[in-house]
């Protein structure tokens, strides 16, 4: 079996559609998932789902803006125990001992918020967000984290005439350009995948990049 990349974004902790996605796309230990950020916050589990990500050795993950958000709460958490946590992710994340705790806090901080890589002579840029503040010129390393994790493209022009940027963060039912509200939408060099999983008639996508074959759940 060849080894193939499959794509997916936004989980927010809906750890259930995760798991399902994972039977669905049946990955072999060749093969390579991406997560492009966001694993946390607004589903019920968003902890479950980072530990599950944590534990699986053929996953890549990135930073989104959500998870790059809880960060500082979690270490303030991991500090002091009578507080309540008021979300999903601060009260999942105080049922776990401090050793969890620890290893959940360095594993969320030490995230690369993006990736550029290459299937069958294609280049793919990974990103949660967009490229903010962008310059054809500019090189991935100098965007700052901001500009990655909280900007949302403009659809209707292309970053680049020879590279594909995969983005989640933008669920595709809020993007003018698609004509294909809650698929994922291929379009002027952006593929992106944010189905809105956590929201009301949303779906986790998947796409397998050496296919182009899409998944839902
Ligand atoms: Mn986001």
């Amino acid at each position: 079996m060849i080894m193939a990349v499959y794509i997916l974004a936004d989980i927010h902790g809906m750890y259930d559609k995760f798991m399902r996605m994972l039977d669905k796309i049946n990955m072999t230990d060749e093969d390579i998932l991406y997560v492009l950020g966001d694993m946390v916050d607004r589903g019920p589990h968003p902890i479950k789902v980072v530990q599950k990500i944590m534990n699986m050795k053929n996953v890549r993950t990135l930073i989104g803006n959500h998870d790059s958000g809880v960060i500082g709460t979690l270490k303030f958490f991991a500090m002091n125990d009578s507080y309540r946590g008021d979300t999903s992710t601060e009260r999942e994340f105080q049922t776990l001992d401090q050793q969890e705790k620890m290893n959940v806090i360095e594993f969320l901080s030490e995230l690369p918020y993006y990736y550029d890589i290459s299937v069958n002579d294609q280049q793919y840029i990974l990103v949660h967000g967009g490229l903010g503040n962008f310059s054809p010129g500019k090189s991935l390393d100098e965007y700052t984290i901001d500009e990655i994790v909280w900007t949302r493209p403009d659809f209707s022009v292309p970053y680049y005439t020879d590279r594909i940027v995969v983005c989640g963060h933008t669920p595709t039912q809020l993007i003018e350009e698609n004509d294909r509200p809650r698929y994922i939408m291929k379009k002027n060099n952006y593929i992106a995948i944010d189905c809105g999983a956590c929201f009301r008639g949303g779906r986790l996508a998947a796409i397998c990049l050496d296919t182009g074959e899409e998944f839902y759940v």
